[in-house]
């Protein structure tokens, strides 16, 4: 097969002759196709069967050790002029950026196949998808982009009728960290990623692409590309009220995506569907609503501490046809984690299990599913037009300060609620571990674009004619004074989403605080969570002297974004300062007194 669009057949021949493959393989999606593939890596042993009685159609891959998360220092945003990557994003000098990384390209496909994979991300007749197509000389890469986007003859038959695609160039190279490197130009829609094998590097559709290049093009076309999951949740009424939510990696999208309803909920008929669990585009429709669409078509989900308590669903999807990456394996060849019950006897790098050398499993290895798998998989998920939003939440990780739950009392504070996001850092990327690192909207690592531009774009969807969703932020990690988590977390979540429901219903008032619209203690249903009164006041505590610190830490953080951030954000700070000073100000005068 090749291409009957000329602007594909000529870029495909440019790649071949810097990097000079043995062959070329277009991919067309098949199943025969995906089958002789993985065939190829049992053969090669880049792929290693695990228990086909207990898991069927499961295999694991072994990165290499230097190769098990996304690496941002060698991650760089190449728009022509340094100011538009902004302070959020590594800038290289584009033909700079180019020079650099195809003197890595030059022949390093010599006696290998390169593929080239048509794929599109979201529903394939869905006006908001987008399509890309990828070259890389790794296998593992072709059969995780067979499971995460819809790849192949379709995607392409939609690339040749469009005439335009991101063109994303990837070779494994010598996994060598000190040739690797990770580069977007999103003026020339292009992706060139170099030494690296791993999951976000190298699955050009997921971050590369929906996130870093999508979200500079969703700029100039009106709509957003977030790192959001997105779920349904259905209440006794029979209602699906849709809900798209950012957090930092590993701080429990899948979770949150897949929540099991606790058993009270279950009872009264509450169901919960999952859309998607990482990336979220969305776009104002006729009726003036967000309408969101999920552009991947599986999980790549971090599986250490996945479980039967914490994630049944994940663990039901994950019991066939997957790809493990790096998690350890048992007596009996079973795929295995922290979390899990049983021992292992392997670990993740193939070696004897020995705690001496850690966790048996990669803190950030994970689990590549087909969406489909998972028994909450929503139709919705194909619709075309993409889901109607109620409702978008942020969160992180912090083990104080921010409450459970507080709504924004209207667009801008929202936006404001999500810039200065902040969360502890986790293995998801390479460096320190629970640091506390501002992490606007979850996209400090994949906003293609300055942030202060950025802002300015969420801010731009406050229009008279939208209908928008009610912003809300959320910490499910806040943690009591013996530093245990105050709150259960998991199926509890959705006692919190359904705060949230009915505050769009407008059924609950809500509490007004200087920092945003916090639950009043009999609004939130706490029966059969044996969560007591003391620890809810905790969990929804405002200390006012502490956020006062916090929103001056918050204006430094927002002024490094200088003369782009917008007088509105800017103006909104003020507000939230001024009006913790009121709240502030009788309690010194009582000290005072
Ligand atoms: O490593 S990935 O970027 O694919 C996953 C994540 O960090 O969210
Ligand atoms: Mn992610």
């Amino acid at each position: 097969m090749s291409s009957t669009l000329q602007s594909l057949e000529n870029w495909v021949a440019e790649v071949a002759a810097l990097t000079r493959p043995a062959n070329i393989h277009w991919c067309d999606g098949s199943e025969a196709e995906y089958a002789a593939l993985k065939q190829q890596m049992l053969r090669e042993g880049t792929l290693v069967e695990l228990n086909q009685q207990t898991h069927p159609g499961c295999y694991l891959h072994r990165s290499h050790p230097l190769d098990v998360a996304r690496v941002e220092h060698l991650t760089f945003v190449c728009p022509p002029q340094r100011e538009d990557a902004g302070p959020n994003n590594h800038w290289m000098d584009p033909a700079e950026a180019h020079r650099k990384i195809d003197a890595l390209f030059d022949g390093c496909m010599q006696g290998r196949t390169m593929y080239v994979i048509p794929y599109c991300m979201g529903p394939i007749d869905s006006p908001l998808a987008r399509c890309g197509v990828e070259i890389t000389d790794s296998a593992y890469v072709v059969a995780n982009m067979k499971i995460m986007t819809r790849m192949g003859a379709a995607a392409q038959a939609r690339i040749e009728r469009e005439g335009s695609f991101v063109k994303g160039l990837h070779s494994s190279g010598e996994l060598d960290p000190e040739r690797r490197f990770i580069m977007h130009f999103p003026h020339e829609l292009t992706i060139k990623s170099y030494g690296s094998g791993y999951g976000g590097n190298a699955l050009l559709g997921k971050k590369c692409h929906a996130l870093r290049i999508a979200s500079h093009q969703a700029r100039s076309e009106g709509w957003l590309a977030e790192h959001m999951l997105i779920v349904g949740i259905e209440n006794p009424q029979g209602e699906t009220h849709y809900v798209a939510a950012a957090f930092p990696s590993a701080c429990g999208k899948t979770n949150l995506a897949m929540l099991i309803p606790p058993q009270g909920y279950r009872e009264a008929g509450w169901k919960v569907w999952t859309i998607g669990d990482d990336i979220c585009w969305m776009r104002p429709g006729a009726d003036g609503r967000l309408y969101a669409i999920n552009p991947e078509a599986g999980f790549f989900g971090v599986a250490p501490g996945t479980s039967a308590s914490t994630n049944p669903n994940a663990l039901n999807s994950i019991a066939r046809d997957t790809i493990f990456t790096n998690v350890a394996v048992t007596a009996d060849n079973q795929p295995w984690w922290e979390g899990l019950p049983g021992t292992p006897v392997t670990d993740w790098q193939g070696r004897a299990y020995d705690p001496a050398n850690g966790p048996a499993a990669h803190p950030n290895s994970r689990f590549t599913v087909s969406a489909r798998q998972c028994p909450t998989w929503s139709e919705q998920a194909e619709a075309a037009q993409g889901v109607p939003l109620s409702a978008i939440v942020f969160g992180g990780r912090r083990p104080s300060l921010l409450p459970l739950v507080m709504e924004a009392r209207d667009w801008s504070h929202g936006v404001l609620m999500g810039a200065a996001m902040g969360s502890e850092t986790t293995a998801a990327a390479t460096g320190a571990v629970g640091v506390l690192r501002r992490d606007s909207m979850a996209m400090k690592p994949f906003c293609g674009y300055h942030y202060g531009d950025y802002f300015a774009h969420w801010l731009s969807f406050d229009q008279p004619q939208a209908r928008l969703p009610k912003l809300f932020h959320v910490n499910w990690f806040r943690k009591g004074s013996d530093g245990k988590f105050l709150w259960p977390g998991f199926g509890d979540n959705l006692r919190v989403l359904e705060w949230m429901i009915k505050r769009v219903q407008g059924r609950v008032d809500g509490v007004e605080t200087p920092i945003g619209i916090l639950p009043a203690h009999d609004e939130l249903e706490l029966d059969g969570s044996g969560i007591e009164r003391a620890r809810l006041d905790a969990l929804l505590a405002v200390d006012t002297p502490a956020w006062q610190e916090e929103l001056h830490a918050i204006g430094a953080y927002l002024d490094e974004f200088g003369s782009r951030l917008p007088e509105r954000l800017r103006q909104e700070h003020r507000r939230v300062a001024a009006a913790l000073a009121d709240a502030a100000r009788p309690q010194c005068e009582a000290a005072g007194a």
